[in-house]
């Protein structure tokens, strides 16, 4: 046997005795009832399967009445069912089904924010299950259309989309009251919560949310870029920002973010064909064709294109960032064909022809790139979002699911085997959410606290977690969700099930808004554009042994080590904390090794290593607080033992 395989059989013997413990110490907890089903939900299914209720249900059965008298009254003759229908999963309320979201708010949020929080979360907790989720389904089933020409031969490039797609619109900005809107952006007075919040709504609504939080994603990203850019572009601030921060659905804008081209995909900066022409008034024609804009029904878009002189001559300048009013500019927009995908169907995605469309040009000539860079930064957590949601949604189908389902003899929560791999989605599901919960919190302080040096650590930690966070969660969402569809058979494989729509909706995550090596890269781009930078802190002596890392890694290491240090001062948790340290030691000394070649072209597993790492770390930490609970240690145990290497 292999050092690994050996491992892992000591590590499957370990984990049999603490799942059990796992088991029996939360028998009466409410995550037990979430697996287990509720004592009334047992209760109905062992009714449904007494013999007396076989009786019953053959009454319901077809053409009983119509049974020639020669033919025994037996299962399945002469069009009879037979008496046994599956239990579907229900789908319960997801905040109060969400013990482990309900505790990391409790660790960040102050009371008083806590309760309005709670509330709004278990509303909208509520509504994931029933007329939102409905809307969902109509998404998916009515997928938009175009309608290119007229009956008589006119280009009208009409897009038609489904009356659900539209009132997701409404819905995702304001309840029938229009004052209490969901997914808002600025709800809370404490406002370094906001973004947290922001994102547990999103986490909440997204496996519901028929990919509308596609367009709610760049809209919330066109929103910072351009409250960024206020004070170069107030007058675009002012024409903007209140629309697409609107509680109120009729005043509310999305934005879409142009930004793919045919010769461009993840080569954004040599592969964008679009130019922009300058006009005596100041404004820019734009002229390109864009291969992929996602929402095509956005009312703005932010767009990148090269300017141009009168002969069409770029000369040397880079890409510059472009705000467009579609809704003005339709005319000069040509819709060539709606793009048909795996997933995301729901969502009216376009090749788009511009072809002389007024735009404004918003950041600095070539500076396009750099300025779109926080839409980038708020989109690619929008993917964590979304895939770290689908996670939870399946794993706590599957968990309904197994206290339902009878199969040799026994509820699928009774088969071990069946349970630990349903325990091992749960950590793969929690490490998932604490890592996007925590990016979250750290964007939410980095955009409204005062400048400290624990904010500028804080900012390098983001740089670096946001894309090990897209990355890694996305890509780990697709084999989870798809882990998730076998624990319902066969019917995980039914359309009707409405469960395959979350694997397919989710497989697009690791592919938007960067692909995992894109997203490696750009991990790799931060550090070494830091490594060109003198480190803002002073080095401790104890620390001196990695002082030549890069300081964004060194600050990286810093934040990691604070995390674990409470954990490991206690008895259940310091072997997953000295985990966690011997990982990031062995991974930064193997980095520091490297040469620039090999750095790069082990980019990917430097990037999982350190999200991994990082989860690891979040994990130990949460573990570690006064109100933890026995899941949560077994959660960073379990973590610890399992992928952090
Ligand atoms: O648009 C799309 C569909 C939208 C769907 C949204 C859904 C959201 C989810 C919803 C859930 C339901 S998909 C399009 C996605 N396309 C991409 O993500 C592009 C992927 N390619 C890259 O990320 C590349 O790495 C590029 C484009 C960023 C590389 O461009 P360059 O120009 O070659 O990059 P440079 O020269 O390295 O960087 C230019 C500047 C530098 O700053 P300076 O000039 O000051 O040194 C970089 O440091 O930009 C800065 N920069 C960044 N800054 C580049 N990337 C970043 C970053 N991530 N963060 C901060």
């Amino acid at each position: 046997m292999f050092p690994a395989q050996r491992r892992c059989v000591a590590n499957a013997v370990c984990l049999q005795a603490h799942i059990t413990k796992y088991l029996t110490a939360t028998s009466t907890t409410h995550y037990n009832n979430a697996l287990y089903g509720s004592q009334q939900n047992r209760n109905l299914t062992r009714k449904s399967s007494s013999i007396g209720q076989q009786k019953k249900s053959l009454d319901f059965e077809l053409n009983t009445a119509d049974s020639p008298a020669d033919v025994p009254n037996i299962q399945f003759a002469h069009a009879r069912m037979g008496p046994f229908f599956q239990e579907e999963p229900r789908l319960r309320n997801q905040f109060s089904q969400d013990a482990f979201l309900r505790g990391f708010l409790k660790r960040h949020v102050c009371s008083k924010h806590l309760h309005e929080m709670n509330g709004r979360l278990q509303e909208l907790g509520e509504r994931v299950t029933t007329d939102i989720y409905e809307l969902s389904l109509r998404m998916e089933s009515e997928p938009p259309r175009l309608e290119q020409f007229s009956a008589w031969g006119s280009r009208v490039d009409k897009l038609i989309t489904s009356t659900a797609w539209q009132n997701m619109k409404a819905e995702s900005r304001a309840d029938p009251d229009h004052r209490r809107p969901i997914l808002a952006l600025k709800l809370l007075t404490s406002k370094h919560v906001t973004r947290l919040y922001q994102m547990t709504q999103f986490y909440l609504f997204e496996p519901s949310g028929g990919l509308y939080g596609c367009p709610l994603a760049m809209t919330n990203g066109a929103a910072r870029t351009v409250e960024l850019l206020q004070g170069t572009q107030p007058w675009l601030y002012d024409q903007t920002f209140p629309h697409l921060t609107s509680r109120d659905p009729d005043q509310f804008w999305t934005s879409g973010q142009w930004m793919t081209e045919r010769r461009g995909g993840s080569d954004v900066a040599s592969g964008t064909e679009t130019v922009a022409v300058e006009q005596t008034d100041g404004t820019y024609k734009l002229f390109g064709y864009k291969w992929f804009s996602s929402a095509t029904d956005a009312d703005m878009t932010l767009t990148l294109a090269r300017v141009v002189d009168k002969n069409g001559s770029t000369g040397t300048s880079g890409l510059s960032l472009f705000y467009l009013d579609v809704k003005s500019q339709t005319s000069k927009i040509q819709i060539m064909k709606l793009k048909n995908k795996l997933g995301t169907r729901q969502l009216p995605t376009a090749e788009l022809l511009i072809d002389g469309a007024t735009a404004y040009k918003i950041s600095d000539e070539g500076r396009g790139v750099s300025a779109m860079s926080q839409m980038l930064t708020l989109t690619r957590i929008h993917t964590a979002v979304h895939a770290a949601g689908a996670m939870r949604r399946i794993v706590n189908l599957a968990r309904d699911y197994a206290g339902r389902r009878k199969a040799f003899g026994r509820r699928l929560l009774q088969h071990p085997l069946h349970v630990h791999t349903l325990a091992g989605l749960e950590v793969e599901a929690r490490a998932a959410a604490i890592f996007v919960f925590e990016v979250s919190r750290l964007l939410g302080r980095q955009e409204t606290q005062a400048p400290s040096e624990e904010l500028e650590v804080e900012a390098d930690v983001l740089r670096l977690a946001v894309p090990l966070l897209k990355l890694y969660v996305s890509k780990q969402s697709v084999s989870v969700v798809s882990e998730g569809l076998e624990c319902f058979g066969g019917q995980g494989y039914i359309e009707d099930t409405d469960l395959p729509r979350l694997l397919r909706d989710t497989q697009v995550t690791p592919i938007w808004e960067g692909t995992t090596n894109i997203l490696s890269l750009d991990v790799l781009r931060a550090i070494r554009k830091s490594a060109s930078k003198p480190a803002v802190h002073a080095t401790k002596q104890s620390e001196s042994d990695t002082s030549s890392l890069p300081p964004i890694l060194h600050n990286f290491r810093r934040d990691v080590l604070a995390r674990v240090s409470p954990g490991k001062e206690t008895r259940s948790l310091e072997v997953a904390g000295v985990k966690v340290e011997t990982a990031l030691a062995e991974v930064l000394a193997h980095w520091s090794r490297l040469d620039q070649t090999q750095q790069d072209m082990s980019a990917r597993e430097t990037a999982f290593s350190l999200a991994r790492i990082y989860m690891g770390a979040l994990l130990v930490e949460h573990a570690a607080h006064s109100s933890a609970t026995e899941t949560d240690v077994y959660t960073a145990q379990r973590c610890a033992q399992n992928f952090v290497a």
